[in-house]
């Protein structure tokens, strides 16, 4: 067993007790209340899931295992000379909830290289996906093509034990994760390069490799680990968390369940924002005639007026739980200060950061006028050469099954059982809502 999946089976034991507690002594104790607001307002804010694996606050942003981001990148292992830590001692600390040492790491390396040789048949299907497929969709494919590798459901199908359910769910995990980079680096080489690929050398760690299957050179690779790091987790009510985890819950397999919560992040109000926001500010940059021209603030304006008066979001700010800048744009800022301070675009992106909040605290809609993540993350791609704006979701989609596999192998660890909340008719909410009112006017 690899030191990594003895640590986790350790946590797997310590953990199960408390949770069998909770439901055993304190199942009937009401943490939430819902309102009618929240039904019909897309469960906005309702307190019904649990994951130890990320918490996201509304003002201090996400935190993995109880750490900042900051501080998430100050203490995982990092490779020699890079700035930015291992992905793959990342995956260790989101499983296990420990700082892992060196060595953990360069186990979890190992592990990750063993199994990153993708099937034919998947370079196959994407050879075959018809012209002008969307990235995200061929990606989606070549994941839900590998269902037929299924650990898990091998083992499922042969009577394996409830208890047992993490085990080959885990092994499923890695055998994905370490084929997601292979994959992605494949479809921007088929899809923009011609075809042209850079075969991967397995001597590298996560991040590393992608770099160079990307064919970028350096700091590209403590990009790409930044870039998978901070878009792996955001706790489990976003859309692609939230997906990944009602999949994994009727026991499909993490190809399955991968593969659907890809289709999610592919929406524009969630993953696909980051390749919009380099399209917005383009079409600024072509207003105003060119990256090279510096527009006024009241140009600015006016494009962002503009925007919100066609009835159209601004891509890359605001949240449905962040109050404040998100942490993962204030990371990514500060490695473009380091690196880009002078590229073009970073500088439109700088002023849009200063322009847009006041705007849309004039509008008075967003409940949070600052940027996400999405609103830096692709300016720094498109630095570094990859200028492909749709390919922008994949990346996200890469570092983003990092923390949903691991949440879906505690979920099968826990023994979350298949979700299925309640939906009621339009009436029966009229009639409630109606009934409850009348109740408070008679206490009165
Ligand atoms: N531009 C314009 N209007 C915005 C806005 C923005 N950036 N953010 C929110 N609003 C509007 C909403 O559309 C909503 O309008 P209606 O009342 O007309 O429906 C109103 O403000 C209230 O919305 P909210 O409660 O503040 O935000 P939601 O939880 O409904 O939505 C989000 C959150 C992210 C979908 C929204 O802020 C948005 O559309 N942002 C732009 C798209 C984006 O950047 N998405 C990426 C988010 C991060 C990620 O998941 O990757």
């Amino acid at each position: 067993m690899s030191t990594l999946k003895e640590r986790l089976y350790t946590k797997i034991e310590q953990q199960r007790p408390r949770t069998q507690r909770l439901i055993k002594e304190y199942g009937d104790v009401v943490i939430d209340n819902v309102t009618v607001g929240q039904i019909i307002g897309g469960m906005r804010g309702i307190k019904s899931m649990v994951t130890d694996i990320s918490y996201l606050d509304p003002n201090d942003g996400i935190r993995y295992r109880g750490y900042p981001l900051i501080d998430v990148v100050k203490k995982l292992p990092k490779p020699k000379g890079a700035e930015m830590p291992y992905v793959e001692g990342l995956f260790y600390l989101l499983l296990t909830g420990d700082i892992p040492s060196d060595s953990e790491v360069s186990d979890v390396v190992d592990e990750f290289s063993k199994r990153r040789i993708v099937p034919r048949y998947v370079y196959e299907l994407i050879d075959s996906m018809p012209c002008c497929s969307h990235p995200m969709t061929v990606f989606s494919a070549a994941i839900v093509a590998m269902h037929r590798e299924s650990f898990f459901t091998k083992k499922y199908n042969a009577g394996i034990s409830k208890k047992d359910y993490w085990d080959p769910m885990y092994e499923d995990s890695l055998n994905l994760l370490a084929k997601l980079p292979e994959i992605a680096a494949y479809i921007y080489a088929k899809l923009y390069r011609g075809g042209n690929r850079i075969l991967s050398n397995p001597s590298l760690d996560f991040g590393g490799n992608f770099a160079h299957m990307m064919g970028i050179p350096p700091p590209y690779d403590d990009v790409s680990r930044m870039h998978f790091i901070i878009h792996s987790d955001h706790e489990s009510g976003n859309v692609s968390a939230h997906t990944g985890h009602l999949v994994a819950s009727s026991l499909s397999d993490i190809y399955l369940a991968i593969s659907a919560m890809i289709n999610g992040l592919a929406g524009p109000l969630h993953g696909l924002a980051a390749q919009n926001v380099l399209m917005w500010i383009h079409e600024l940059i072509e207003r105003v005639g060119g990256e090279d021209m510096v527009p006024s603030a009241d140009e600015i304006k006016q494009y962002v007026w503009d925007t919100l008066n066609s009835g159209q979001v601004i891509p890359g700010f605001g949240h449905a739980v962040l109050r404040k800048t998100d942490p993962r744009y204030t990371l990514q800022r500060d490695f473009c200060l380091k690196h880009l301070k002078d590229d073009g675009v970073f500088k439109y992106v700088d002023m849009l950061y200063k322009v847009t909040p006041p705007i849309l605290k004039e509008q008075g809609k967003a409940k949070n006028p600052w940027p996400n993540v999405d609103a830096q993350s692709g300016v720094v791609q498109w630095h570094y050469g990859v200028k492909e704006y749709d390919f922008y979701t994949v990346l996200f989609g890469v570092g983003r099954s990092i923390g949903i596999s691991a949440n879906i192998i505690w979920d099968r660890a826990l023994g979350y059982p298949l979700e299925r909340p309640k939906s009621l008719t339009t009436e029966m909410i009229e009639k409630m809502a109606k009934a409850k009112v009348a109740e408070m006017k008679g206490k009165k």
